[in-house]
């Protein structure tokens, strides 16, 4: 390990117990110690290799040099890892805004309970920053400046913040009276769960009316370019959309043009060259016309551009859902006219991962049920934490089997209308072991099995936790099998191709899991799991009511890994998906 990374995890261990109040002299230690490791021209690694004292250095103390001998044998340092399980990961966001160090942020964490730059930008708005000791109406003002200095950095946004945008600007846009079509295109029609700008086009008789009214919105901050078509604004959440209004006739072809993929898009273009056709986002046209030239679709020459079906149809392919354009598949499906009827939403009969108040959840097991009922669904598996996860109210044996009490007496009273699963989220331990003895494991309907702790272990280490856990008998499924947390932190070292083909011989399935926060796995890997054959369970990790409104953010994801209801357990009844667990179907 080079000096640079352990001089950057003692820094950011100092960070992590400034949030906690650690005393001041043990991070100045740590932050002392990191200084000098930077500077030192010898290798620690190296030194603690020959058995050097480390202590001998200047600015190391017996603590630094104990963190650095575990950060060389083990490659991290465990009381990060707990620290990180206590301190949301999103505060740290915090430390991005300027001239806020940790001790404040820390303050604004502990005082007023900000978890995250909104809540940050909230509160300075309701100045209540103000109010805290140490802070003014000055220090309040450069912090919401700050606030938006660093949202403005933050790269992507995820699928669901953008979703919010779309839901509000549609809002919006149709109150312009004069608007006649429009739709949002990019990234975000194609569903990725990250999205780099919002792209919507539109068709109006009047373009100038329509950028006015567009300047108009309420959470506008700048206008970053305006043309006769073409219009771009920088949102107060530092996002930006553009608008691109087209004529009426090349409404299909621009959004065919505008939703992407890049790549798709070339192989499309090529497929129209071999025709003597060209394509782009006027429309579809015969090479060597009139309309051609000047790419005008009302000349002669102008093929399709309406629609968008239109476009593909001239190059005679069935149009593919904007899901699968990202030339892995899709064409290949095309050509053989085998384009899958992706799964959706209300193919979804189940939810098998949720919590409540039990462990870190807001709703109890009734109000969870009732929600789920309400939303169609027939069945769902209460998945609380298991006991390791103490800081998230884990369940010892006792109090899990005290819940499964309940919910016998409870499906007793639903009387076979809606079943109620027992089931646990059980953490896979550091050392592999599952974190309920397996005698309570064996009695439960359904088993989640979840990576939360030692996620800084090596490759083969954290693989081989989770490839136990999927040959454990009772592990129906692993949760969240990447562990990777969207815009915040990496997966874990995991060997997503061998835990694919370990579920695939002991016949249990993977989490696509819907939280927008993490939507894991990803398509990529949702893809693999199909073509190996290993059923995807989608599921929402509910921890509210409301958030079983995540299920289309997962049934989106595995649109693009090109999952039909068939690659999808939880499209089957509770009973199909026994008998295949079971080895019967
Ligand atoms: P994003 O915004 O980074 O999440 O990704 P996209 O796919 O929304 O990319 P964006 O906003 O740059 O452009 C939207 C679509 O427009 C893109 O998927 C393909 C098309 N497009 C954009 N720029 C070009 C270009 O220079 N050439 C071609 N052929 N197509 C482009
Ligand atoms: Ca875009
Ligand atoms: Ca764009
Ligand atoms: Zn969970």
């Amino acid at each position: 390990m080079e000096n640079s990374k352990i001089a950057e995890r003692l820094e950011h261990l100092a960070a992590l117990l400034e949030f906690q109040g650690a005393n001041p002299f043990r991070l100045k230690a740590y932050r002392n110690g990191a200084d000098a490791i930077r500077a030192s021209s010898v290798s620690v690694a190296k030194a603690l290799a020959e058995q050097q004292d480390l202590t001998a250095w200047a600015g190391v103390g017996t603590s630094v040099a104990e963190k650095c001998r575990e950060l060389v044998n083990t490659g991290t340092l465990s009381q990060i890892d707990e620290l990180e399980e206590e301190i949301p990961p999103t505060v740290l966001d915090l430390l991005r805004v300027p001239n806020l160090g940790p001790k404040k942020a820390a303050a604004l964490f502990k005082e007023l309970g900000i978890k995250d730059l909104s809540q940050l930008e909230l509160a300075c708005e309701q100045q209540k920053v103000r109010t805290l000791k140490g802070f003014g109406a000055k220090t309040e003002q450069t912090i919401l400046e700050g606030v938006r200095i660093a949202a403005l950095a933050n790269q992507r946004m995820r699928i669901s913040d953008a979703d919010k945008v779309v839901r509000a600007l549609r809002e919006h846009l149709t109150n312009f009276s004069k608007l006649e079509r429009y739709e949002f295109a990019g990234s975000y029609r194609r569903g990725k769960e990250t999205v780099g700008d919002i792209d919507v086009l539109a068709v109006t008789a009047d373009p100038s009316g329509l950028m006015d009214h567009f300047a108009r919105y309420g959470a506008l901050s700048s206008i970053l370019a305006r043309g006769e078509t073409k219009m771009s604004i920088r949102l107060d959440t530092g996002f930006q959309v553009d608008l691109r209004v087209v004529p009426a006739r090349s409404f299909g072809a621009a959004l065919q043009y505008f939703t992407g993929s890049l790549t798709h898009n070339v192989e499309l273009r090529h497929r129209a060259k071999l025709r003597q056709l060209k394509i782009n986002e006027w429309g579809v046209f015969r090479v060597g016309s009139p309309a051609e030239l000047v790419n005008d679709p009302q000349l002669d020459g102008w093929v399709a551009g309406v629609e968008e079906s239109d476009v593909y149809s001239a190059v005679d392919l069935p149009w593919i859902d904007p899901k699968l354009r990202e030339m892995r598949d899709e064409f290949i499906w095309a050509d053989a006219a085998q384009l899958p009827r992706l799964v959706q939403t209300s193919d979804i009969r189940g939810d098998l991962h949720m919590h409540t108040t039990a462990s870190d959840g807001e709703n109890t097991l009734e109000e969870m049920v009732a929600a789920a009922r309400q939303r169609g669904l027939h069945y769902i598996a209460i998945t609380d934490h298991s006991q390791r996860v103490s800081v998230a109210g884990g369940l010892t044996p006792e109090r899990l089997l005290r819940q499964w009490e309940e919910i016998d007496k409870l499906n007793q009273k639903l009387a076979g209308e809606f079943l109620v699963l027992k089931s646990i989220e059980c953490d896979i331990l550091e050392d592999g072991r599952m974190d309920l003895p397996d005698h309570v494991l064996a009695q439960a309907d359904w088993v989640m099995a979840s990576v939360h702790f030692g996620i800084k272990q090596t490759r083969d280490e954290i693989t081989q936790r989770i490839l136990g856990a999927i040959a454990h008998p009772s592990v129906s499924a692993i949760s969240h099998p990447t562990g990777r947390l969207i815009n915040r932190r990496p997966a874990y070292e995991v060997d997503i191709p061998a835990v694919i083909e370990h579920a695939a011989k002991h016949r249990k399935i993977l989490e696509l899991n819907s939280s927008p926060k993490r939507l894991d796995l990803d398509d990529l890997h949702v893809r693999m799991a199909r073509l190996a054959g290993v059923p995807i369970v989608i599921s929402t990790d509910a921890h509210s009511v409301e958030n079983f409104e995540n299920l289309r953010f997962g049934v989106q994801q595995a649109q693009r890994g090109g999952l039909t209801a068939k690659h999808v357990i939880n499209t089957r009844s509770w009973a199909d998906i026994k008998n295949w667990l079971n080895g019967e179907a």
